[in-house]
């Protein structure tokens, strides 16, 4: 269950609690679960309730209020500091084949946006998301769900800044699942669980969801609305509003997308953390992994970006 890190100094042997079982869903859960709000605020305890169960399979996510507590999202802020300082002095513009998104942060110094697979070279973020408060949420995923350290993009920490400089402000309109067919897999049931450190209202852009769009078939689901490039609000859409700590799940197959915050600067600052939990056999990933076809393309579009605004600056 644990693999090997190699970038950290010390083996870490952390035992995982087993995940309890998944709950059965009656009929009369399945309509508490419906009239429930869609903004519905979810505690989570040892197990998943089967009212939570029946939210995530008809609207396709869930809201856990508080799972993290302050210092904890400090101790792992840091931490990430640690890491961003130590893949600058290494000049790296890849980890694993899946490249970093580097901007400029509030001073215009390199600030990297998007971290890969960060559990692979820190034994906090390594034994974070293997603590037993996560063993309900691994209950979702099925039988023998781990952390997929080394599989896919690992745990993954985005910092979106909305500045001049900013290489990650927002993200377009998508499915998690055609990332997989990028992998060269069929989209299978895939959920991707958020943690999210700071506090996001609706009119502060953050996370959009079309709720129920996992439920749609293989052809909506490639052609509903252009992956990544439309950033187009839909009357649809729901805005999730995040506290500090609070925790998201989300069927890889429904739509969403990250709204630029109508703020510049240090106020605009969104702070996120994804982590695959998995059960299928994904090929571990190392140093020499090839970077992704849709990877590839962004960054060509970010460097498109970026010389468009070099050039309207000399203007
Ligand atoms: O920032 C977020 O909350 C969502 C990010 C996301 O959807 C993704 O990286 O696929
Ligand atoms: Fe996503």
């Amino acid at each position: 269950m644990n693999q090997p890190a190699p970038h950290m100094s010390q083996r870490i042997d952390v035992e995982m609690k087993p995940a309890p079982p998944t709950p059965h869903v009656s009929p009369s859960d399945r309509l508490e679960a419906l009239s429930l709000p869609l903004t519905h605020r979810f505690e989570l305890g040892e197990t998943i309730t089967p009212v939570q169960k029946a939210f995530l399979d008809e609207r396709g996510y869930l809201i856990f209020s508080q799972v993290a507590k302050q210092e904890e999202l400090d101790a792992l802020l840091a931490e990430l500091e640690r890491i961003q300082e130590m893949w600058l002095r290494e000049e790296r513009t890849k980890v694993y084949g899946i490249p970093l998104f580097v901007g400029e942060g509030l001073n215009g110094e390199p600030f990297i946006q998007r971290f890969g697979f960060t559990s692979m070279f820190s034994p906090l973020f390594y034994r974070f998301v293997r603590d037993d408060r996560f063993a309900p949420i691994r209950s979702l995923i099925g039988e023998g769900a781990r952390v997929g350290d080394d599989v896919k993009d690992g745990v993954v920490v985005n910092r979106n800044l909305n500045t001049e400089g900013s290489a990650y402000p927002n993200l377009g309109w998508h499915t998690d699942g055609l990332r997989s067919i990028f992998y060269g897999k069929m989209p299978g049931p895939m959920l991707n669980v958020g943690l999210h450190f700071d506090r996001v209202k609706a009119d502060e852009g953050g996370l959009r969801v079309l709720p129920g769009s996992h439920r749609q078939n293989f052809v909506e689901m490639l052609t509903r609305k252009i992956h990544f490039l439309d950033h187009r609000p839909d009357p649809d859409e729901l805005a999730i509003e995040t506290e500090p700590g609070d925790l998201t799940v989300h069927d890889g197959r429904m739509w969403h997308r990250v709204q630029r915050s109508p703020y510049v600067g240090a106020r605009s600052l969104r702070r996120t953390m994804y982590v695959p939990y998995i059960v299928d056999e994904f090929e571990p990933k190392d140093e020499s992994s090839p970077t992704p076809l849709y990877h590839t393309i962004g960054v060509y579009i970010r460097k498109g970006k970026r010389t468009l605004r070099k050039l309207k600056q000399r203007r």
